[in-house]
């Protein structure tokens, strides 16, 4: 096992990976930005290093900084967490040659993933299900005509290099075609520097749903369930829950057997998500696949009971999946989790400052991961994320119900959170119903702005 790993990010997930690291005996270096000196995953690492100023590409971001710490405190690891560097493949290529683990798949797996088309391809030629769509990549308008002839309209434009919603365009018609495929080319070369599109068939109300994996390094795959992430907004999740009430116990092993094979395929290793669609009729289209440790992970560390923080340590120091899970992986109960932003519950700006109170919710089955605390300061710089709130009951009324009393108890004074929108969905008899897509939001966001108006 690594001896000492830097923790290359901040907030709830940089504690989560540092409380893993602390129970399996390895000693840990917290890196941080001048705006994150009094944070908590500073004061719980056994090393710190100042790395910069607040902006994250000064800092975070900061691919040499970052080594640079590394080097200093002699690491032999790097776990990236989330967002940040957890998914760019140049820094797994300078940490390997740096000597140093990067904890996550090889690069080459990252950016045969990150190029959205090609993982299409792949998971295509490993009897993944895929939406019908073009092949490649998509040189003109002419070849977008005719792939979306043969698709059949609705049909939707995808940046290869995309992510987040960005590049993405619904067409509807061949007359609206031409201007919308260069809407998402120039869109996407601003946002991510290429502008070459692909193309599938539009999918009107889909839920979200995603496996979880691990993979070790001598080619054994595991899927650890799923789990629906349908209600969210402008492509972030806000409540994420395991297992999916709409995923039955066949399709989940069918998905299992046909992820299993195609992995080792591919020589995935470490913790990814495989990220579905599920159409109107009930089917799963393989969509894209992230290739980190994901916010919404302790729901499936909830179902299932494995530690998957310390799995991908464990994995990365050459451990076996069979010395790592057991024998039978099995799904127990319901687990929900919400996701508590600092911003405004209604009008979703941001919502910096100092927190005067803060009161967490606990008791049976219920978790939260938070690096905030009352007196500590939320900055205007990162990500809103202050705190998962996640229960886990026998079924998903007593989850409901668990989420409900924590969400009441849950104090936080000072900055405005979405605390009371979460309450107000859990009070929907469409959510409660287990009635949703990934159109939920927009359609509850709707409803009480009318409300409002009488
Ligand atoms: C789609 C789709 C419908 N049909 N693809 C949005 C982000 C990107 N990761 C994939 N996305 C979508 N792809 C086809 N063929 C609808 C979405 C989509 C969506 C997907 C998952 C969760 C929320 C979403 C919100 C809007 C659109």
């Amino acid at each position: 096992m690594f001896r000492k790993v830097l923790v290359a990010n901040r907030g709830e997930i940089a504690l989560r990976v540092l409380n893993a690291c602390r129970e399996l005996g390895i000693r840990t270096v917290a890196i941080y930005s001048e705006a994150d000196r009094n944070s908590l995953h500073v004061r719980f690492a056994d090393e710190a290093i100042c790395i910069g100023p607040p902006r994250l590409a000064e800092s975070y971001l900061n691919v040499p900084a970052v080594i640079s710490a590394a080097e200093i405190a002699n690491v032999d690891a790097i776990h990236p967490g989330y967002g940040l560097l957890s998914e760019n493949a140049n820094f797994a290529e300078v940490c390997r040659a740096s000597n140093i683990k990067f904890i996550g798949p090889p690069p080459e797996v990252t950016r045969l993933m990150g190029e959205k088309e090609k993982a299409r391809q792949a998971m295509k030629r490993a009897k993944v299900p895929i939406l019908p769509g073009s092949d490649g990549i998509i040189a003109t308008t002419d070849e977008a005509l005719e792939w979306a002839t043969k698709v059949g309209y609705p049909v939707i434009l995808k940046a290869k290099a995309g992510g987040g919603g960005r590049g993405m365009r619904i067409v509807r018609a061949p007359e609206e075609l031409p201007n919308l495929f260069h809407a998402a080319y120039t869109e996407a070369a601003n946002a991510f520097g290429n502008g070459e599109l692909y193309m599938e068939k539009f999918i009107e109300q889909p839920r979200h749903i995603e496996f979880q994996v691990l993979a070790d390094e001598h080619g054994n795959v595991a899927t650890l369930f799923e789990r629906e992430c349908s209600i969210q907004r402008r492509h972030q999740k806000l409540i994420e829950e395991a297992p999916s009430l709409q995923v039955t116990p066949k399709m989940r092993e069918e998905i299992a057997a046909t992820l299993s094979r195609c992995l080792t395929d591919i020589g995935y290793q470490n913790a990814g998500t495989v990220e579905f669609l599920m159409d109107e009729d009930g089917q799963l289209h393989f969509i894209e696949m992230n290739t980190r440790i994901q916010v919404e992970h302790p729901i499936t560390e909830a179902i299932t009971g494995v530690d998957l923080v310390k799995a991908q340590l464990r994995i990365a120091s050459g451990e076996r999946l069979d010395a790592i899970l057991p024998a039978k992986l099995e799904m127990r109960g319901h687990a929900i989790e919400c996701r508590i932003n600092a911003e405004h519950p209604e009008k979703f700006t941001p919502s910096a400052g100092k927190i005067t109170a803060f009161n967490v919710p606990g008791g049976n089955g219920v978790r939260v991961d938070t690096a905030q605390y009352a007196e500590g300061v939320v900055p205007p710089y990162y990500d809103s994320l202050i705190a998962k709130l996640i229960v886990h009951g026998k079924d998903r009324a007593e989850a409901i119900a668990k989420m409900e009393r924590a969400l009441s108890q849950f104090v936080v004074q000072g900055i405005q959170t979405s605390i009371p929108l979460h309450q107000a969905i859990f009070a929907d008899a469409g959510f409660r119903a287990g009635e949703f897509d990934t159109k939920f939001m927009e359609r509850f966001l709707a409803k009480r702005a009318e409300a409002k108006q009488d």
